[in-house]
């Protein structure tokens, strides 16, 4: 293995980080945000970010003490409008304009998010597959405006947004009808999909779920729908890790569904009994799933990006913890002897696989991972946690 090359390949790999983890998912779109669609954010630790500035100075404190360059990923609800309200097929880059600027003064890339739910028109738990057209329509129009605005955000900044449409649409109960909502997702999704903008600057992703919260039974854009709908229509795809059974592994899909779709987006997170967000881990989970993108050389069609929430500990914290994680993950994988164990494999020997592969487990990592934050000129170990303390006092208490 080669330590210097794997810490190359990390200093250049951006981990796409969630604004949502800074105010619990509430947005600033909206008045009072009542999140639904089966999305929680559980817990009221003081200090969270009530205005754009605040979030973007509690993500700047986060990025100084996370190494690399990495990516904003950024909902429409985070619109900058000014103080006026702007419906959401009705927004357009002006409503993003300094959140893209933001973006080019730190070196950050950008990726976005139609955000359809937190919304009087989603409160039924339907959206792109609501039975009313003109409830439908609203949400194609946001989807087109979301496009847009991510391309000319992807041009301005010379780096390729990623464009994720998850949607809570399903059913608390069992229905006797799962087809005609399929039938009219798969519609208005190619009714966005249908203005071209620019591929250079602009891939779409479709994330599928399993169940939230309130839709526990059917769930419209489940996992199949949208493996065949990215693979048909050439759409990334995206993965969330809570959004699987508990023993599904989502780290053995990569290699099966990388063949069929141009690009896979992770949603790094973590589910713990349901689809709850915990914030991500060093833990055998994410560690496999990162694996399987370095072993099938995936990494160049794999955008990685973080979804978890929690508003139970400091939500700097949060972000710092889950994004050093996944880089961890990500760096175990590329130092691991790949050469070796594939040599084993190939012969047969499974007893040497198994012996190596254990023998890796207790290798001196955390050296490696201490050397890249020297070098990115980040704390080492846990010193960033002073920082982040310090900053609850000085900035975060004030805030009520
Ligand atoms: C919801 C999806 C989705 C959201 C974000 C806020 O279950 O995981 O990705 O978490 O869009
Ligand atoms: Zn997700």
């Amino acid at each position: 293995m080669d330590a210097e090359s794997a810490l190359a390949t990390l200093a250049a790999t951006p981990i796409s980080i969630h604004c949502w983890q800074g105010d619990d998912v509430g947005g600033f779109d909206r008045p009072d945000p009542t999140l639904g669609g089966g999305l929680q954010a559980t817990g009221n630790y003081p200090g969270k970010a009530r205005t754009i500035a605040e979030l973007r100075a509690d993500m700047e404190k986060a990025l100084s003490l996370i190494p690399g360059r990495h990516r904003l990923n950024l909902h429409a609800s985070y619109a900058d409008t000014g103080g006026k309200t702007v419906e959401r097929d009705e927004l357009g880059f002006e409503h993003f304009d300094s959140w893209v600027r933001w973006c080019q003064e730190r070196g950050l890339g950008f990726d976005f998010n139609p955000t359809f739910f937190s919304h009087p028109l989603a409160d039924d738990g339907f959206t792109l597959s609501h039975r009313d057209p003109a409830v439908r329509g609203f949400w194609v129009r946001h989807g087109i405006a979301c496009r847009r605005i991510a391309a000319e955000a992807g041009r301005r900044l010379g780096k390729r947004t990623v464009t994720n449409v998850w949607i809570p649409d399903a059913y608390k109960d069992t229905p006797v009808d799962r087809k005609a909502p399929r039938d009219r997702l798969e519609a208005s999704l190619d009714a966005i999909f249908a203005e071209p903008v620019s591929p250079e600057w602009n891939a779409d992703a479709v994330e599928s779920k399993l169940f939230g919260i309130g839709a526990e039974s059917y769930t419209v854009g489940s996992h199949e729908f949208y493996l065949g709908y990215a693979a048909s229509r050439g759409k990334w795809l995206c993965l969330d890790a809570g959004h699987f059974h508990p023993t599904e592994s989502v780290a053995d899909k990569i290699s099966a569904v990388q063949r069929y779709v141009p690009g896979v987006l992770l949603h790094v997170s973590r589910g713990v009994r349901w689809d709850s967000d915990h914030v991500v881990l060093f833990d055998d989970a994410t560690r496999a799933l990162l694996e399987e993108v370095v072993r099938g050389e995936f990494l160049g069609r794999t955008a990685i990006g973080l979804d978890f929430f929690d508003a139970s500990i400091n939500r700097i914290a949060a972000w710092v913890i889950g994004t050093r994680n996944a880089q961890k993950c990500l760096l175990a994988a590329l130092l691991e002897p790949i050469g070796r164990l594939r040599s084993a494999e190939e012969a047969g020997d499974h007893t040497a696989r198994l012996a190596l592969l254990e023998e890796t487990k207790t290798l001196p990592f955390g050296a490696v991972w201490d050397e890249f934050c020297r070098r990115e000129d980040v704390p080492v170990g846990a010193d960033w946690l002073e920082e982040v303390r310090s900053y609850e006092r000085n900035v975060l208490a004030s805030r009520g």
